[in-house]
């Protein structure tokens, strides 16, 4: 008798699994695995159900003999385990970013004469629902709200993107690149003061009011799934702060992030070129405080920034800092640097990690841009953000494509660089 492997990793049954267990019964016992939490976490397959009930699910189906944890996206685990003689999957696999899974797969398979089998994937209305209804769940905010803090629990080190739109967005949550065998993407957007407020052309002042940038919270909001962490700015006054955190968690988004400065705000990239007034430990304590008090789940995060470093005010009062905003009941802690060198950021990093194992730790490396996440995460950073870099990238090509036209007096010269009209409508799926 063979075996066959088929991995799942979804929380709904449909025909087209259903239609891979009849294929797969055909060829031998049929061993389903479970992709797990954490795997499918890491991929951005979130579950709706706990490991716990897709296992039941899936034990549930006639002819399926077995069901196993498969802890990974990849199958290196379970096809050394298993040995199986199949391993069966729908053939959208073939391509794509995941045809570097299949090809994984194929090669461990060569080794002992195992073969993959691709089944043609089942499209149809019904099907195409489901999957729609699945991804709308996700979308929900008490669904995504809370996804932060699992991604936190689950990944080595959750990477944000900036997004400042709807496309944006769409680009934050669906790019995926193949990468040494393994599917690498973001896990998590970054709703940042300097590329909102650019993207509307004005300053980044805190001059951009809240019902504008939960406009654009919202436009994000409406075309993905990945959690949201917000750039809150000073978060004003605290008798509005309670407010702002009211609405972010209504919404949807899993973090607001904080910066412990007073009056007006400029950006930190600045530094101390500009004048920029950093709040007393005490005022700053008394509004995460008020914060953490205003918010009604477990879920939501309050991370304070610090600008010590920023202004020059020394690590020993960015460490005393931290102290105090974790004390008063900061769910994070940013870091924030201006230098080239990451050697303070590595500094404080590992001197709040003697004294504190658990606080989250966030880093902006826009100027510190030599040191890679697992670097970082090494010193026991949580959370990357890449603050800026889509709007870096996307004005300098619209500006060239601008100078281009008014010197050619036609669009011809600029043609090479543009994406073709045929992809440009139809980059956003209809529903
Ligand atoms: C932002 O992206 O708006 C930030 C990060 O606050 S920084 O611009 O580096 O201050
Ligand atoms: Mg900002």
């Amino acid at each position: 008798m063979k075996t066959v492997y088929t991995c799942f990793c979804t929380d709904v049954l449909h025909e087209g699994h259903m239609n891979i267990i009849r294929e797969a019964r055909q060829r031998g016992k049929v061993i389903v695995g479970a992709l797990s939490d954490k795997a499918l976490i890491r991929y951005n397959k979130f579950p709706t159900i706990s490991q716990e009930d897709r296992v039941r699910l899936y034990r549930s189906i006639e002819g399926v003999e077995q069901v196993v944890i498969q802890d990974d996206a990849m199958y290196d685990d379970v096809i050394t385990l298993i040995r199986p003689d199949y391993v069966v999957h729908g053939d959208n696999w073939r391509e794509g970013p995941e045809s570097a899974i299949r090809q994984h797969v194929a090669d461990l398979l060569a080794q002992y004469g195992g073969e993959v089998v691709d089944i043609p994937y089942t499209y149809n209305e019904k099907v195409k629902k489901i999957d729609l209804q699945l991804r709308e769940k996700l979308a929900m905010p008490e669904y995504r709200r809370k996804r932060l803090r699992q991604l936190i629990e689950m990944t080595p080190v959750v990477k944000a993107m900036e997004a400042h739109s709807g496309l944006t967005g769409l680009i934050v949550e669906k790019t995926v690149v193949e990468h040494e065998g393994k599917l690498d993407q973001f896990d998590a957007m970054w709703v940042s003061s300097l590329c909102d407020s650019t993207a509307k052309g004005k300053p980044d002042i805190e001059l951009v009011d809240m019902t504008s940038r939960f406009r654009t919270i919202d436009d994000i909001m409406e075309v993905t799934t990945k959690p949201i962490i917000f750039d809150g700015d000073t978060g004003g006054l605290t008798e509005h702060f309670v407010y702002t955190v009211r609405s972010l968690e209504r919404m949807g988004v899993s973090a607001v992030i904080i910066e412990d400065k007073k009056g007006l705000k400029k950006n930190s990239l600045f530094g101390t070129e500009v004048q920029q007034t950093q709040a007393t430990i005490e005022e700053f304590s008394a509004k995460i405080a008020a914060g953490k008090k205003a918010q009604l789940t477990d879920d939501f995060m309050i991370i304070a920034r610090i600008e010590s470093l920023i202004l020059e005010k020394g690590m020993e009062d960015a460490l005393e800092r931290a102290r105090a905003f974790v004390k008063a009941g900061a769910d994070g802690i940013m870091i924030h640097s201006r230098k080239k060198d990451p050697a303070e950021i590595v500094e404080f990093c590992d001197c709040f990690r003697q004294e504190n194992t658990k606080t989250p730790i966030v880093v902006v490396p826009s100027s510190f841009n030599v040191i890679t996440e697992e670097e970082l995460a090494q010193h026991g950073v949580n959370i990357v953000i890449y603050a800026n870099q889509l709007t870096r990238s996307a004005f300098p090509a619209m500006q060239k494509t601008a100078e281009d036209i008014l010197r050619y007096h036609r669009a011809k010269e600029v043609d090479d660089r543009l994406m073709p009209i045929k992809q440009i409508i139809t980059l956003i799926d209809e529903l």
